[in-house]
Order: structure tokens, then sequence, then C-alpha cells
């Protein structure tokens, strides 16, 4: 045989059984995309994979995007209302050059042990930049089994924080969100009902016996989050928490009974277009929503769902601008299954003309 056609032919012989395996590692990889347990496709994947993190709040400081999430750990306490299993215990600040980017997953910011007031349950913190410090705002629970909010400083946007002494005075119940006003003003929006404690706060004092349910009748307004104006050195409320008011189409307050629309935990502030979106989570039906308002007190008129729920009770989100993108954070449990191991993710989120945002659907199909 013609030695160029005997190359011809050995090439192609080889060629088809190569091709074969490349579609067979294709068809693999196809396959190997994780499903739910319901068999949907997620929308993003988790941003660490090695650390279970929740309630991620993104911040661009310098130019790179770092994340304040919660650190999960299995500490074998099954799940109630109260989220008893949400036992940790500090906190791990993660962060990209880009979305998309390779995520580093910093050393411990501060542990439980190092805040002088708190006890246990490091939940969903926050953090700011002022002057060339940077804050972490911690809820947990205090040595009475309170839930506090404290804060603690640091020159790095990583850590190590070092925690003040006593906890905000005034402050109570969990998920702070400090939000900046392009005039420089800062302010913490926060509360969280059951677990969190909120509803036990209605009459403005802790009151043990107040229950753990939304507490007002389904036809009274819903309890609401909290905010109130940070002191200059970023330490202390300025003034006594106000509600944040969610007024319905006909400029009602949002009811007790509309578990779908009222606020239940997950507070979030940013301002677009002149506007403050206020977001929040709807707890036991899995929603993130916003409201629309002209101030950062509000009130705010309930415009719509940014998020279905996602795998898991409940999930808790951020929302920052990257280099003229808009990008929402939020968690689920694709990796466990389980609602105390959490993930947290990334997708980007777009507006329509009129300001509103188009809802965002978690899972591909
Ligand atoms: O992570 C503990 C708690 O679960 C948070 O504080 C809530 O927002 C919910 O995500």
């Amino acid at each position: 045989m013609d030695p160029k056609i005997m190359r011809y032919t050995i090439a192609k012989l080889l060629a088809l059984p190569l091709a074969l395996a490349g579609t067979l590692v294709l068809a693999q990889t196809k396959t190997a995309e994780q499903r739910s347990p319901e068999g949907k496709r997620y929308l993003a994947q988790p941003l660490v994979k090695d650390i279970f993190v929740a309630d991620p709040s993104a911040h661009v400081f310098n130019g790179r995007i770092y994340v304040y999430p919660s650190h999960d750990v299995d500490a074998g306490i099954p799940d109630d209302d109260l989220g008893n299993q949400y036992a940790m215990h500090d906190y791990r600040v993660l962060s990209m050059a880009r979305p998309g980017g390779p995520v580093t997953v910093h050393p411990v910011a501060i542990d439980v042990k190092d805040i002088p007031w708190a006890s246990k349950q490091t939940w969903a913190p926050d953090a700011a930049y002022k002057n060339g410090t940077y804050y972490l705002y911690m809820p947990a629970r205090d040595k009475q089994g309170v839930f506090r909010i404290g804060v603690a400083t640091s020159k790095s946007p990583t850590g190590p924080f070092k925690a003040e002494a006593a906890p905000i005075r005034g402050s109570f119940s969990i998920d702070p969100a400090v939000f900046t006003d392009t005039d420089g003003q800062s302010y913490m929006f926060f509360g969280g009902i059951w677990g969190g404690q909120l509803q036990r706060w209605a009459t403005g004092k802790f009151d043990a016996d107040a229950g753990d349910t939304d507490l007002r009748q389904d036809d009274k307004p819903a309890l609401s989050g909290k905010v109130a104006r940070l002191t200059a050195d970023m330490k202390q409320f300025a003034e006594a928490p106000r509600d944040v008011q969610i007024l319905d189409e006909a400029g009602k307050p949002v009811l007790g009974g509309d578990h779908d629309r009222r606020f239940f935990e997950a507070s979030f502030m940013f301002k677009r277009g002149g506007k403050y979106y206020y977001t929040y989570s709807t707890g036991d039906t899995h929603f993130v929503n916003y409201a629309i308002g002209d101030n950062p007190y509000g009130p705010f008129r309930y415009t719509g769902h940014i998020m279905a729920p996602v795998q898991g009770w409940t999930t808790h989100h951020s929302i920052i601008e990257f280099q003229n993108r808009w990008w929402l954070f939020y968690h689920d449990t694709q990796l466990s299954n389980k609602n105390h191991l959490r993930s947290a993710k990334m997708t980007e989120m777009f507006f329509n003309a009129d300001g509103t945002i188009r809802p965002i659907n978690p899972f591909k199909d």
C-alpha cells in the first residue's frame, strides 16, 4: 500500500475511538452535572466547596469583592423552628478579584471566644469601611441567651478583627446590614422573627414569654425589621431603632398573615437611581423580596420577589454593583442537602427600565 494511504487509513482508524471517547467524556460531564433532589439543575455553583458558608454579605473594597458569610458547622443539633441547629462559632472572609474568578478563603477573622459579651451562635454578619478601618457587625447570643449585635474592627478587610467589650447599646435580634448612603451617613438594618427573637421585643423590652411565632394576628400589620442611624464612629446607634414599614399597593402596611410578602429576616439595603431598595427574606415562604422607598427610613412600597425559593429552608442574600453590573449573593444547600450546612453562591441580577428587578429562579429549569 502507498505509505501516504497507509498513514491516512491508520489516522482514520485511530480517530474513531478517540472521537467516541470524547463524546463519552462529554456525555459523562453532562450527566455528572449535579441536580437537586427534585432533579432540577442549579443556576449557580457554590463559591467554595471546602467549607460551608451562608448569609453572604458582599462588599467591594478597593476594587476587590469581599464576602462576609456565616461559617456553618455540623454540631449535631437537630433542626427546629428557632434555628438551634445553626451553631456557628467563628467567621471566615472570602474574596475574589472578579465575579467568576478564583475565590480565596481567608483564615478565621474572629472566634466567639474572642467576643467578650457573646456565648454562642455567631449568625449572619455584615461589614463596613470608614476612614481606614473595617467594621465587622456580628449577631450572637449574649451570656443570657438573648441575641445582640456587636462590632469588631480591623485595619484589614479580612481581619483579624478585635471585638468591642460590649454589644451595641440598645441592640437586639439578628441579621445586621449596614448601608452607607451617598452622603456618607451609615444606617444599620436588622431583625429577624422566631429564632431571631424579634417578636419578643414587640413592646420595646425583651419579653421571654412572648412566644416564638409571628405574634401579631394575621389581619394586623406584620412585625417589621428595624433601622437605626449609626454614630460617626460606626460603633453605636445614634438613635432608637425605628420600624421599617412595608406598604402594599393600597399604601397599607403588609399584614402578618401575608407570608409571601411580610418581613421575616435578612434585611439588605441598596441604592440605585436615587431610589432605596429594601430587600429581605420571607422566611417560611422562602422568597427574597424587595420594596422601594425614597429615603433610608422608608416607608417602602412592596414591589416583588427577587428570588424564588432555593433548596433548603431559607436563603439570605446581599447585592452589589461591580463594574456596572449587579450581582446577587445567596445560599442554598446544594452540597449537603442539610438546612444548617449551606453554600454561598452568586448570580447576575438585571433591572428593567422602570427600576424593577427581573425575578431570579435559582434553578435552570
Ligand atoms: O445563619 C443563621 C440564620 O439563618 C441567619 O441569621 C438567618 O438570616 C438565616 O439565614
